[in-house]
């Protein structure tokens, strides 16, 4: 239809470049990953043409069969995988899974409490320049400064001062187990509900290496594409008591016609979390978390809270008298991605930052274990100890490139 004006050259060759540049980088990006090809292929397929506002069997359009099977698969296998009552599978983000779930059980104004930014929540839950913190009246809990751990107590009082209708577990830049049970007291407690954002560690949840949150919270939002490696996109599960207000929450409440190339991808990723093969990939992800902490504690790097339970962890680099932006900017350089990210207690600004983030879900779908986990560690703790040093950096990224070339990713592209 459009044959000439299709060969897009200059975006085909930026999408190149970066498979290039995703090819050859260590990422230790969190919450990032390689999603496989089926995933892909879902996603550039022509269910992108479909619009379909409402839920399967309750559309607004016609021609909806083959997409209500597919949002039909999609709900059912992520109820399985999480051992949830209901599945919303539609919305296009984790923001937006947390945003449905604050319009499903809270008016304007309403008091929230969640995990402060920068002790690691989200600024979903409550940060003042985020929709959660102008809507809704927000209080933050923080970690404790002697064991950078969540401090139950704090939750407790400031549960019991400001008496919130939602309180929020979950969090993005946190390595430790999160305690829902005693989340859950506190809530009932005050009369409260409780929902847990497991976007990070979704993954690790389904495969049985992490608590599930689901029998003690009224809502679960998640994101689908980071431990999971699904595509981008959100998820929020619930008791059968909110199916309909979370639903009416989505549609129409907050989106219009669902991304159906989206949720097919996303049934794809749910059927391949309840296989074996990836409860072992998180396993791994976490043993190798735990290796490259310890590999780089033992090269005298102090890591926040000293040590981690999931797929990631904070470095301190107030000792080695660098900042976050100038260790992401050199790690950069020799091709180790990680972002900048705020210490507990940091006295530098968000965008400087006294602390980095590492996380291991992409390394460990490319088939790195410990003895890499060392490597990198290796590389990171001689460039990060002396950030001037070209030589350094030059034998730095050879090594790097030397690494990936021998985990090739998506070879089939
Ligand atoms: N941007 C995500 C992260 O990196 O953790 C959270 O939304």
């Amino acid at each position: 239809m459009f044959e000439e004006i299709e060969q897009d050259q200059e975006i085909s060759e930026v999408i190149s470049r970066e498979l290039a540049r995703q090819r050859k980088t260590v990422n230790l990006i969190a919450s990032e990953n390689f999603t496989p090809l089926s995933v892909l292929e879902a996603q550039g397929s022509i269910l992108t043409n479909k619009y379909a506002e409402g839920y399967p069997g309750n559309r607004y359009y016609g021609g909806c069969a083959c997409v209500d099977e597919v949002e039909t698969l999609a709900m059912e296998r992520a109820r399985k995988l999480f051992q949830a009552d209901h599945a919303n599978v539609q919305p296009h983000s984790g923001s937006q899974a947390n945003m449905a779930v604050y319009m499903a059980s809270l008016k304007p104004g309403d008091v929230i409490l969640g995990q402060r930014l920068d002790h690691g929540g989200h600024l979903t839950h409550g940060a003042a320049v985020n929709f959660s913190g102008r809507f809704f009246k927000a209080y933050g809990y923080g970690v404790s400064r002697r064991t950078e751990t969540i401090d139950y107590d704090e939750v407790r009082e400031l549960a019991r001062k400001y008496r919130p209708r939602l309180i929020i577990c979950g969090t993005s830049a946190y390595s430790r187990i999160i305690n829902f049970a005693l989340f859950r007291e506190i809530a009932d407690e005050v009369g409260a509900l409780l929902m847990a954002d497991m976007a990070h560690f979704a993954g690790l949840v389904a495969a049985g290496v992490y608590p599930s949150p689901i029998s003690h919270v009224h809502f679960t939002t998640s994101t689908t594409h980071k431990t999971l490696c699904g595509p981008r996109g959100g998820l929020i599960l619930c008791t059968g008591e909110f199916a309909q207000a979370v639903d009416k929450s989505v549609f129409p409440g907050i989106q219009g016609g669902p991304l159906m190339h989206v949720i097919a991808a996303k049934a794809i990723c749910f059927r391949i979390a309840l296989s074996d093969e990836f409860k072992e990939y998180q396993k791994r992800i976490v043993d190798n978390a735990r290796a490259l902490a310890q590999a780089l504690g033992d090269r005298g790097f102090r890591i926040v809270s000293g040590g981690t339970d999931i797929h990631l962890f904070l470095v301190d680099l107030t000792d080695h008298g660098i900042t976050g932006r100038e260790a992401e900017d050199t790690l950069g350089r020799v091709g180790i991605v990680v972002n900048k990210n705020a210490i507990p207690y940091d006295t530098r600004s968000r965008s400087i930052t006294s602390g980095i983030r590492v996380g291991t879900p992409a390394m460990t779908q490319r088939g790195m274990g410990k003895t890499e986990m060392e490597r990198i560690a290796e590389i990171m703790a001689t460039v990060l100890s002396d950030i001037k040093n070209e030589e350094v950096a030059t034998k730095a990224a050879r090594q790097v490139e030397e690494l990936t070339s021998d985990f090739p990713l998506y070879p089939e592209l």
